[in-house]
């Protein structure tokens, strides 16, 4: 293949004002990813696991990620020895990001209301952990153990009492999932861990795998979840929205993006960095930059050229600078820049301008904003306390980042009084008429006997 170069183009919007609907279309991003086959696909490891269970997970080991495994659950002892030989450093920086997370989400609590509508009546919102959740996290081309704390967290703050994670096996772990993976969980006090891959995570997690025997004895159950969440590639993303209904799920992710609103205060080399530090994940990852400024989008340019020359992963940050989903943006204003990026509802928005943090206020859709020179995303994909699975491809424009009630679904408690059901019975009587549904009035009615009980024919 050539050597790819940067095209990190312009689309010049001055000058022109535009709709919504006409930004949504002109702002940089691909189309997402289709795949009536990958759909077939998954339909067949949803039937496979369903009706052969173990077995299937342990044909699905060998095919997809090379080893044998009769059942998927991980031993305690490898949790605990990933644990004792993670690489210090590492284990400290863990330990840091889990306190930050932790202290954030246990803030989120949302509290129960009680509402006093009338004498003798009350409504109740009481919030409830589900039961069970099942974690995913990726483990192919990346291996995130910051992906496991900011799973875990939010789920353990609600209060969930199981937490299940899985991961795929590592060849070259014994068939384990990756150890600083196993590290992360053992330092979250997860102890229910699973060498299962992509798609049939998912599936397992969704419907659960009863108890079997083979013949080298018993194979224990997996639980079915309640919800399922994680970060993964296109099969997982499709097998989540193909349980949806069956278990709750996170948003489903697609490549990750950073937009950047930026002035002509911004630093280009930091600018730069970032837009590299997240194209940096896969090359269809999104890097845009919204300015006003035709001098910072030359400088960024020019930095990207020089910084994505010695980075790491420079081909794949230099195809996903280049591709259609990445670029600069130019407006005749901040005030255009706030309007763009709404229109985008970035995954991650960064604000280099001016009094960074109000232009921050006037953002609507965004995952998470990063404010002002000194919080880059990759603050806020390992250590400040935020989370970092966050809504994608336009996403947050109606849904969230994980969280704390992710995790938490509400129930309304009504307990009313006898003298406070007969002060609204007549409503009652009157909209249970009015909707041709007399038999939910004469409830109520049949109650008051002193009132001349009388069911219509
Ligand atoms: N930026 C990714 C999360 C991540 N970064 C994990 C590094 N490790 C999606 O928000
Ligand atoms: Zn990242």
């Amino acid at each position: 293949s050539p050597e790819p170069a940067l095209d990190f183009r312009t689309i010049d919007l001055r000058g022109r004002s535009l709709g919504l609907a006409e930004l949504r279309a002109l702002v940089p991003r691909l189309e997402a990813e289709q795949g009536a086959a990958v759909e077939d696909a998954v339909r067949g490891i949803i039937a496979d696991v369903r009706s052969g269970g173990f077995a299937a997970l342990s044909m699905f080991a060998e095919k997809f990620d090379g080893v044998a495994q009769r059942h998927p659950r991980v031993p305690a002892e490898a949790i605990d020895h990933a644990l004792e030989s993670v690489d210090p450093s590492v284990r400290a920086a863990l330990e840091e990001s889990i306190r930050r997370a932790r202290l954030f989400a246990e803030a989120q609590r949302p509290a129960d209301v009680t509402v006093r509508p009338g004498d003798g009546a009350t409504v109740t919102q009481r919030w409830v952990p589900v039961r069970r959740v099942g974690l995913y996290v990726p483990g192919g081309l990346a291996v995130y153990p910051s992906s496991v704390i900011m799973n875990v967290i939010p789920a353990q703050a609600a209060g969930v009492g199981s937490i299940a994670l899985a991961s795929p096996p590592q060849r070259d772990n014994g068939g384990l999932p990756h150890p600083t993976i196993l590290a992360a969980a053992a330092l979250l006090g997860i102890d229910e861990v699973y060498a299962i891959g992509g798609a049939q995570a998912v599936v397992t997690f969704a419907y659960g795998i009863p108890a079997a025997e083979d013949g080298e004895g018993p194979l224990p159950l997996i639980e079915p979840a309640d919800v399922v969440t994680g970060p993964g590639n296109i099969f997982v993303a499709t097998a989540k929205r193909l349980v949806k209904g069956i278990v709750g799920i996170d948003a489903e992710a697609g490549p990750t993006e950073i937009a950047i609103l930026a002035d002509c205060t911004a630093r280009p080399e930091f600018v730069a960095a970032d837009l590299i530090s997240q194209a940096e994940h896969d090359t269809r990852a999104g890097s845009v930059l919204v300015t006003d400024s035709p001098e910072l989008i030359e400088a960024v340019r020019a930095q990207l050229l020089e910084q994505a020359e010695v980075t790491k992963h420079r081909e794949r940050v230099l195809t996903a600078l280049s591709g259609r989903q990445s670029g600069a943006v130019l407006v005749d204003d901040v005030d255009a820049g706030v309007a763009v990026c709404d229109a985008y509802a970035a995954e991650h928005l960064e604000v280099m301008t001016a009094d960074a943090a109000g232009v921050a206020t006037r953002i609507r859709n965004a995952g998470a904003i990063f404010v002002g020179d000194y919080s880059p995303v990759s603050l806020g994909d390992y250590t400040a306390g935020s989370n970092h699975v966050l809504p994608t491809s336009g996403t947050a424009a109606f849904s969230s980042g994980l969280n704390v009630a992710t995790f938490l679904k509400a129930v309304q408690i009504i307990d009313y009084s006898e003298a406070a059901l007969d002060a609204v019975a007549r409503h009652i009587r009157s909209l249970s008429d009015a909707e041709d549904l007399p038999g939910h009035g004469d409830a109520v009615d049949r109650r008051f006997e002193e009132r001349a009980f009388d069911p219509r024919p």
